[in-house]
């Protein structure tokens, strides 16, 4: 019941922030640079062997899942806002790759920093933990956002959406796009990224029900999010299943690739899932010349807005990340921290949001 309110709130304010023309963010609707590591402006922590000399304000690290996608570049300009108003220093590390182990070696150059705290889209859920354990046990507060790491591994999670509030709204749409039955495929990011393979299992619980029993998952593909991949995987399932009917893409670089890919072709495949409106603008449409009916999506930026006032409220002891805490994230209202169900917690911002012929060009200025 709260979540719905909370989702309505949020709903609510994703609108005025449109109405307002989202405080400065708006101008930001391409790539915000591809440079793989940064730091913000004077802080210079990003050098391996930088210290905590030169400054005396608390440091706050924010490690996405990979460098050079628009997504990851949202989630971060969110958490610098937040993190640089009130007065932290933001270092920002893209690992070389959306894998662990380009993670692990982040992770491993943060503790020799020692900043005091580390916000991460994870890229692997297990795979995490001794490096971010020896993060806990050096005094670093450790969240994600995004993608989570196991609850072992963090002190608690910014979930975009709930899991199966997504599978659902994606469910939905497979069933809606592909009139109730046929054959269907799911375009994923890398095999191992935990907040797609949650939303694919999510899916897949609920095509349990009777009322999904004449669509046929074909296949789950990775692109990695990477585009040149993603894009190749697409072909690859237009070649392999000629009577497929729709292809879901819950990664915002895989739906971006399977859409282009769609709509040169002329294809009669739909296409569904998560992306950025300023990306799938062009393919938004419910006629034939267009290959995306509608998708959704929350607001990334506001993702690492909350993960930078979660990373705020953990270094300054307001929370540990327990159920049942709550606290206050700016402009983003009152949180409370809830059960993941995966023995950790979770804090959720919102409802996911559709997009569609209608709203798409004045979202598309926004994210
Ligand atoms: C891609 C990333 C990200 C995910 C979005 C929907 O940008 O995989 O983690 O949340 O898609």
């Amino acid at each position: 019941m709260k979540k719905k309110v909370l989702s309505v709130l949020l709903c609510a304010a994703m609108v005025a922030t449109l109405a307002i023309g989202c405080g400065g963010n708006g101008g930001d609707g391409g790539n915000a640079g591809d440079d793989k590591q940064s730091t913000s402006d004077d802080a210079n922590k990003g050098g391996d062997d930088a210290d905590k000399g030169g400054s005396d304000k608390k440091v706050l690290a924010v490690v996405p899942k990979s460098a050079g996608n628009p997504y990851n570049e949202r989630e971060v300009a969110g958490f610098e806002e937040v993190a640089k108003a009130a007065g932290y220093e933001v270092v920002v590390k893209y690992p070389e790759q959306a894998t662990a182990d380009a993670q692990q070696s982040v992770i491993q150059s943060l503790i020799s920093q020692d900043v005091d705290a580390i916000c991460l889209a994870a890229n692997d859920e297990n795979a995490l933990q001794a490096s971010l354990e020896d993060a806990m046990a050096a005094g670093i507060k450790v969240c994600c956002m995004d993608s989570k790491v196991n609850a072992a591994s963090r002190a608690t999670f910014v979930n975009q959406a709930g899991t199966k509030e997504i599978g659902e709204t994606l469910m939905e749409a497979v069933y809606d796009l592909a009139d109730g039955e046929g054959k269907w495929a799911i375009l994923s990011a890398t095999s191992q990224a935990a907040n797609q393979n949650a939303w694919i299992d999510a899916m897949k619980e609920i095509m349990k029900d009777e009322k999904y029993s004449k669509l046929e998952l074909v296949e789950v593909a990775y692109g990695d999010d990477e585009p040149q991949k993603s894009t190749d995987q697409t072909q690859a399932l237009l070649e392999k299943y000629s009577d497929l009917k729709v292809i879901c893409a819950p990664t915002t670089v895989g739906i971006n690739a399977a859409a282009k890919v769609l709509q040169d072709k002329g294809s009669s495949v739909k296409l569904t899932g998560l992306g950025l409106p300023s990306e799938m603008a062009e393919y938004i449409g419910e006629d034939d010349e267009h290959s995306c009916p509608y998708m959704y999506l929350w607001n990334p930026i506001d993702v690492g807005k909350l993960g930078a006032y979660v990373s705020i409220a953990l270094v300054e002891g307001d929370i540990t990340g327990a159920e049942g805490e709550t606290f206050t994230a700016g402009d983003l209202g009152e949180y409370t921290i809830v059960d993941a169900g995966d023995g950790g917690t979770e804090i959720i911002l919102g409802a996911p949001f559709k997009f569609d012929p209608s709203n798409i060009e004045e979202w598309k200025e926004i994210y």
